[in-house]
């Protein structure tokens, strides 16, 4: 009998999928490829099941003849151990970043042997509720609260963008790359303080309030559902940050990041220039511990930010407080550093690492942007935050579009570097 070989990466069996499975019995024994949670968000999902779970739903099937379990997203390890003389998959693989996989089952079949069979895929009403239904079970809050533990263990580096709206929201959760092999996407979302302040046209002084900010946070959650890192500033008094604590949890943000500043919060990219003062190291961690003890779930997180590099205190005291906060219960440490050089943000990580080697490490490569992803994970950093990004590159787009108006009296000057007005009538999909 011929080896015939399919994979699935869903939470839900439909119709769909047992088209595709009575394809396959028409060539031979018929074996289901399971993906690992890993590989399932390299592949643009994130499970709501576990692996097991998804393992026994596919055993339910009857007349498979095994059920096996892919890592990767690419076909390699597959044709290594199981030679199929022939691979079925849906055709929706012919668009959109999935060719990627597609041209890497071409190529192996042309170098082993073997047929590609591509099924229909089934578009029905059906299908589509139960796809969408599975995808947007990850946006309630339940779901999505505890997505970035789960992504802290299963990604090399978690990648976080900076988002303050819906329409930037939607740029995160769905700007897709297929590069060098691999697809890539941001894994969660920052709300800047900094972002959410300016677009707004106010200055990043902790003066837009807890309402104003839950706004931004649900303007993003009702179109989104990756996790999302809230930037809390100092935190506020301890007395108020407790219930900013509550509010964030139920509304299922992942984390707050806080810094340890008092008096008036001024942006830490300004660092010297401006009159800024760090909080005491006890008066902090009261309100790491406060904060840890009003929280109901064990999936939200404290990441407790040092603001000592930018504030000019030296290496030595950022690992002092470092040790205290962890100590105080912060379930992680943003380092922050406006230095255009790594080198002392490497510093603290590889001292942080010798003596807390689980605990969560963030950074914000703004100033010294010319490290890479890669360059972080050497140095034990577990998330990235690129922290204002989208803002930055929206407000000159803009302003030139303006300035182009005034100068020209027509707009028609501008018209090259727009998106066509079909294009953002129809951005939008209606429910
Ligand atoms: C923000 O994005 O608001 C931050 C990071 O707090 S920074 O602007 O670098 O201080
Ligand atoms: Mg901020």
């Amino acid at each position: 009998m011929k080896t015939v070989y399919t994979c699935f990466c869903t939470d839900v069996l439909h119709e769909g999928h047992y088209k595709i499975i009575e394809e396959c019995k028409k060539y031979g024994d018929v074996v289901i490829g399971v993906l690992t949670d890993e590989a399932m968000i390299k592949y643009l999902r994130f499970p709501s099941k576990s692996l097991g779970e998804r393992v026994e739903m596919i055993k339910q099937i009857p007349g498979i003849k095994d059920v096996v379990i892919q890592s990767e997203i690419m076909y390699d390890e597959i044709f290594d151990t199981l030679k199929p003389d022939f691979v079925v998959h849906g055709d929706n693989w012919k668009e959109g970043p999935l060719t990627l996989i597609r041209d890497n089952v071409l190529d192996l079949l042309e170098r082993n042997g073997g047929q590609l069979i591509e099924v229909p895929y089934t578009y029905n009403e059906n299908v589509a509720r139960i796809e969408k239904r599975m995808k947007e079970k990850l946006a309630m809050p339940e779901y999505r609260r505890k997505r970035l533990r789960q992504l802290l263990k299963l990604c090399p580096i978690v990648k976080v963008l900076e988002v303050h709206s819906g329409i930037t929201g939607l740029i995160a959760e769905k700007t897709v790359v297929a590069h060098d092999g691999e697809l890539n996407q941001f894994d969660a979302m920052w709300l800047s303080s900094l972002c959410d302040s300016t677009e707004k046209g106010k200055p990043d002084i902790e003066l837009v309030d807890l309402t104003s900010r839950v706004r931004t946070i649900n303007d993003v959650m009702e179109v989104t559902m990756k996790p999302i890192i809230f930037d809390g500033d100092t935190g506020g008094l301890i007395e108020h940050f407790v219930y900013t604590v509550r509010t964030l949890e139920r509304l299922g943000v992942s984390a707050v990041i806080i810094e340890d500043k008092n008096g008036l919060k001024r942006n830490s990219l300004f660092g010297a220039e401006v009159k800024q003062t760090q909080d005491s190291i006890k008066h902090f961690c009261e309100k790491i511990k406060a904060g840890k003890k009003v929280q109901l779930t064990d999936d939200f997180m404290i990441i407790a930010r040092i603001e000592s590099l930018i504030l000019e205190k030296g290496l030595e005291d950022a690992l002092n407080r470092a040790d205290a906060y962890v100590g105080a219960g912060a379930d992680g440490i943003m380092i922050h550093s406006r230095n255009k050089n790594p080198e002392e943000i490497f510093s603290f990580c590889d001292a942080f690492r010798l003596k807390h080697p689980d605990v969560p490490l963030v950074v914000v490569p703004t100033s010294y942007n010319q490290v890479t992803e890669n360059d972080l994970v050497e140095h034990g950093v577990n998330i990235v935050i690129y922290a204002n990004h989208l803002i930055r590159s929206a407000y000159p787009a803009m302003e030139k579009t303006a300035t182009d108006i005034l100068t020209y009296h027509r707009a028609k000057e501008t018209d090259d570097r727009l998106m066509p007005i079909k294009q953002i009538i129809s951005l939008i999909e209606e429910l």
